[in-house]
C-alpha cells in the first residue's frame, strides 16, 4: 500500500539550475545559513543551552522553552542548503551544531534542554504549553533531512532514541497524552519513511486519534497546582481554555476541542492546525482512513474558501496567532505568520499527492510564492514574522526574533523547494510547477529549463537508459486559461484528470516536452463578505500576487484607484517581472479642513504605475504598500 504513495523526489537526487531558485539557493547558502548560525550559536543562547545540558559548559537554560526547535530547524535547512550547494563552506557549522545536540541527549533518549536544565521534575507534565514533543518533532525532521541528504545516521540515531523514549512513555496501555503544539505527528511519518519502523507510524496515528477525545489530558494539567499557566504569553491562551473554577472548557487553540475526524472548521493557532493536518492527511492515505480524509477535505475547504488571504497567508489574528471567523481577513493588521503559510504549503503538497488533485497544489503554490516567500528579504538576512497585505510604512523585516520560528522555517522551505515542485512514484512523474535543473525520480531522470514564476513556458527532457513506460502528469494551474504541450515537436492534448494533463506513453532518452502556460496579469476581487476588500482589486499574474509600493508610485498606494479594465503590461526589473498598470487615478486633493460637506470625488489619471511581486515588497526600505487597491 505504502509504495503507491506519491512522494517528493529525494533532495540528494536534485541539482537545481534555475534563474529564480538558483539565486535564492545561493543566498540561502551564502547568507541565510551563516547568519542564522550566528543567531543560534553566538547572538543568542540557543546552542549554549545544548552545551550546558551536555555539561560542556556551565550555566542555566536561557530563552523560551521551545528554542531547541530553532536549532533543529536550522540543521534541517542547512542540510538542504548543503545538498543544493555542496561547495558552500557551511559543513563545519553543521557538524558543530549536530555534535552539540547529540552530546546533550540523556542515556534514556530524553532531549530537551529546557527541562534538562531548568525544570527536570516537570518533564511531560505540561504537555499543553511546553512544546516537548514539538521540539522532538523538529529534531526528527532535522535528523531525517540530514540522513536523506548525506546518508549520515548520527542524528537519526539520536532522534530515534528520543522517539523510542517518547513511545515508551505514551501510547496505548501507557500514559495518555499528546503535544499542545502539533509537529511530532508529521515528523514521525517522516521517521517511519526513513526507517520503516512501524512503531513510529503507530505513534503518529495514536497522537492524531487521541487528540480532542473526551477527557483531554490538558484538562488535568489545567487543574494541576504545580503548573502555573498564567505567567507567560502562552499561559494567557491556556487560561482562556479554563473557566473560573479551573475547568478545561475549550481547546480550540490547540485543536483539542473535538476529535480530528469530527472537526468542521479550522480554528485556533494556525501553525498547529497546519502541522496537524499534514499528519492527518498522511495517516488518512496510509491507513486508508476515509473519515480522516473527509475531515481533511472539509477543513481544507473551510480554510481556503473562507479564511485564507489571496497570498496564501492564513491566521489573521496576532491574538491567538491564528484563526478567527469566516471572511475575517484584515489587510493592515493581518498576522499571516510566515510559518503558517509554509504549513499550508506542506499540507497542500500532501493533499495533492494523496488525492491526485491539482487544486491543492494551486493553493500550495500561492502560499509558497507569496505568503511564505515574503517572509524573507531578497538579501536573505532579515525576516517578517507577520505578513500584512497593507502597510502605512510601519513594517520592516528584522534579522531575528525572540520567538524565532519563522527564519529557519522559510530557510528550510527554500532549501527543499524541489520537494514542492515534483512528486514521483513508480511509473509516474508529477510536475506541480517547474523548477529548472536535473532530477532523478523513480521512473526516469529528467532535465528542466524554466523561467518560472515569470513565464509559463518550460521544457522537460527525459533521460532514460532504455525506453520506459510511465505517466507524466502536468499541472494545469487554476490561473492558466490556455496551456499547450508539445511532445517531440507535436502538440498533444493529454487526458485532463483532476487538474492535470496526463500523458501515458513509452518515453525514450532525449524525449522533449515543451509546455506553454498562458500567464496574463489578472485583477481579482474578493467575496463581498470580506468587508476589508469591498470595492477593491488585487493583481495576480501566474503564481504571483502583486502589490503597489509608495517607493514606485511616489505617493502611498492608499491614495490611488485603478481601473481594472485598463491595460497592464509587464517589464523586467531588479525585483523580477513587474506589472505596469495603465488605469491609475489619483484623487485631486488640496489642503483644506479635516472635514467638509460632501462634493464628490474628483479623480485624475496619474499615469502608468508599477506593481511589484508581493514577495519582493519592503526590500527598498520602509514604505506604504497595498495588495488590495480601490477600484475607480
Ligand atoms: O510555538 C512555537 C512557534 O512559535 C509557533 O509555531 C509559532 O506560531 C510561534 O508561536
Ligand atoms: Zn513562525
Amino acid at each position: 500500500m505504502f509504495a503507491s504513495l506519491r512522494r517528493p523526489i529525494p533532495l540528494a537526487q536534485v541539482r537545481i539550475r534555475d534563474p529564480f531558485w538558483s539565486e535564492r539557493l545561493r543566498v540561502l547558502s551564502e547568507v541565510t545559513i551563516p547568519t542564522q548560525y550566528l543567531q543560534i550559536a553566538e547572538h543568542t543562547p540557543r546552542l549554549r543551552n545544548f552545551l550546558r545540558a551536555a555539561g560542556v559548559e556551565q550555566g542555566p537554560h536561557e530563552g523560551y522553552c521551545y528554542n531547541d526547535s530553532d536549532v533543529y530547524k536550522w540543521i534541517e535547512a542547512a542540510s538542504y542548503a548543503q545538498a543544493m550547494h555542496p561547495h558552500a563552506p557551511n559543513e563545519p557549522l553543521i557538524e558543530k551544531v549536530v555534535a552539540a545536540v547529540i552530546a546533550a541527549q540523556e542515556p534514556s533518549g530524553y532531549l530537551d534542554t529546557y527541562f534538562q536544565l531548568k525544570e527536570p521534575d516537570m518533564r511531560w507534565r505540561n504537555l499543553s504549553a511546553m512544546h516537548e514533543m514539538y521540539c522532538a518533532g523538529h529534531l526528527i525532521e532535522a535528523a531525517v533531512a540530514r540522513y536523506e541528504t548525506t546518508g549520515r545516521t548520527d542524528l537519526l540515531d539520536c532522534a530515534r532514541r528520543f522517539a523510542d523514549h517518547i513511545g515508551s512513555v505514551f501510547g496505548p496501555g501507557k500514559r495518555r497524552g499528546y503535544c499542545g503544539h502539533q509537529e511530532i505527528e508529521l515528523a514521525l511519518w517522516r521517521l517511519f519513511d526513513a526507517t520503516e519502523v512501524q512503531a513510529y507510524a503507530d505513534l503518529a496515528c495514536y497522537f492524531i486519534n487521541e487528540r480532542g477525545q473526551a477527557g483531554s489530558p490538558f484538562a488535568e494539567e489545567a487543574r494541576d497546582p504545580d503548573i502555573h499557566h498564567f505567567g507567560t504569553w502562552l499561559g494567557g491562551w491556556i487560561a482562556k481554555n479554563v473557566d473560573a473554577e479551573g475547568n478545561y472548557v475549550g481547546g480550540e487553540y490547540f485543536q483539542d476541542h473535538a476529535p480530528v475526524r469530527e472537526q468542521t472548521e479550522v480554528v485556533g493557532h494556525a501553525v498547529r492546525a497546519m502541522y496537524m493536518m499534514c499528519a492527518a492527511t498522511e495517516q488518512a492515505a496510509r491507513t486508508e482512513d476515509d473519515a480522516l480524509l473527509t475531515a481533511s477535505l472539509r477543513l481544507w475547504e473551510n480554510l481556503t474558501e473562507r479564511r485564507m488571504y489571496v497570498t496564501g497567508g492564513i491566521g489573521p489574528s496576532g491574538h491567538n496567532e491564528g484563526f478567527t471567523f469566516d471572511y475575517d481577513l484584515p489587510n493592515l493588521h493581518s498576522y499571516a505568520e510566515t510559518c503558517a503559510a509554509i504549513g499550508l504549503a506542506l499540507w497542500g503538497r500532501r493533499l495533492s499527492a494523496v488525492t491526485g488533485d491539482a487544486q491543492f497544489a494551486d493553493i500550495a503554490e500561492r502560499a509558497i510564492f507569496n505568503g511564505a516567500l515574503a517572509g524573507i528579504s531578497l538579501s536573505g538576512d532579515s525576516y517578517f514574522y507577520a505578513n500584512p497585505l497593507e502597510s502605512r510604512s510601519q513594517h520592516e523585516r528584522v534579522p531575528w526574533f525572540p520567538c524565532a520560528c519563522c527564519p529557519p522555517n522559510i530557510a528550510r522551505m527554500i532549501g527543499s523547494i524541489a520537494s514542492f515542485a515534483y512528486l514521483a512514484r513508480e511509473h509516474e512523474l508529477t510536475i506541480q510547477f517547474p523548477v529548472g535543473g536535473h532530477f532523478e525520480a523513480d521512473a526516469c531522470a529528467f532535465e528542466v529549463e524554466s523561467s518560472y514564476p515569470y513565464s509559463g513556458d518550460y521544457t522537460v527532457r527525459f533521460r532514460v537508459a532504455e525506453p520506459s513506460e510511465f505517466e507524466l502528469r502536468l499541472r494545469v494551474p487554476e490561473w492558466c486559461d490556455e496551456m499547450t504541450v508539445d511532445i517531440e515537436g507535436v502538440e498533444m492534448e493529454g487526458e485532463f484528470e483532476g487538474g492535470y494533463a496526463v500523458y501515458r506513453r513509452t518515453w525514450h532518452d532525449g524525449d522533449t516536452v515543451k509546455v506553454s502556460m498562458e500567464m496574463q496579469p489578472t485583477w481579482m476581487q474578493a467575496d463581498h463578505r470580506v468587508l476589508e476588500n469591498a470595492g477593491r482589486v488585487a493583481l495576480v499574474r501566474g503564481p504571483l500576487v502583486y502589490c503597489a509600493e509608495a517607493t514606485d508610485l511616489g505617493v502611498p498606494p492608499q491614495t490611488l484607484c485603478v481601473d481594472p479594465e485598463a491595460e497592464v503590461r509587464t517589464e523586467a526589473s531588479d525585483l523580477g517581472t513587474v506589472c505596469v498598470v495603465e488605469g491609475v487615478y489619483a484623487e485631486e486633493t488640496e489642503d483644506g479642513p479635516l472635514y467638509q460637506r460632501w462634493e464628490g470625488r474628483a479623480l485624475s489619471p496619474s499615469g502608468p504605475a508599477t506593481w511589484i511581486p508581493y514577495f519582493a515588497w519592503c526590500n527598498r526600505g520602509k514604505t506604504a504598500m497595498e495588495v488590495w487597491t480601490r477600484e475607480v
